[in-house]
């Protein structure tokens, strides 16, 4: 077939070359697949209480591991220790299961029992 003389083979601009649908993810504009994503589930990281982890340690840990202040993470221990378990925070899952694990590093360096688990929120 000749070439039609009116439609040039080099696009005049690079962003034509690209099929539309293609531009439109390049720009960020919302499209019917963009809008149907939803937010990834979210974990909450749950402490059980034990009678042998020091109550310091717990606030510590709930200092260091999930970012809580004196008092706050003072009150949620004091919370644990009285109803059995408490919710320490909440992440999507692969944050929550590092935060277990750490969890359980942390415990088990210095022998103590502390447990944690995640769950769905
Ligand atoms: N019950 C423990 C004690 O009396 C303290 C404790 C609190 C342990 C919270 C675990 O998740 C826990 N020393």
């Amino acid at each position: 077939m000749a070439a039609d003389p009116k439609k040039p083979d080099v696009p005049a601009r690079p962003e034509d070359a690209v099929s539309r649908p293609e531009r439109e993810r390049d720009r960020g504009v919302a499209t019917r697949q963009r809008r149907k994503l939803k937010r990834p589930p979210k974990f909450k990281v749950i402490l059980y209480n034990d009678d042998y982890t020091p109550m310091e340690f717990v606030v510590s840990l709930l200092e260091q591991v999930f970012k809580r202040g004196p008092s706050e993470a003072t009150q949620l221990m004091l919370t644990i220790h009285r109803t059995g378990s408490g919710c320490a925070g909440v992440y999507v899952l692969e944050v929550a299961e590092t935060k277990v694990a750490s969890v359980h590093r942390m415990a088990e360096r210095r022998g103590y029992p502390l447990r944690a688990g995640a769950e769905p929120e």
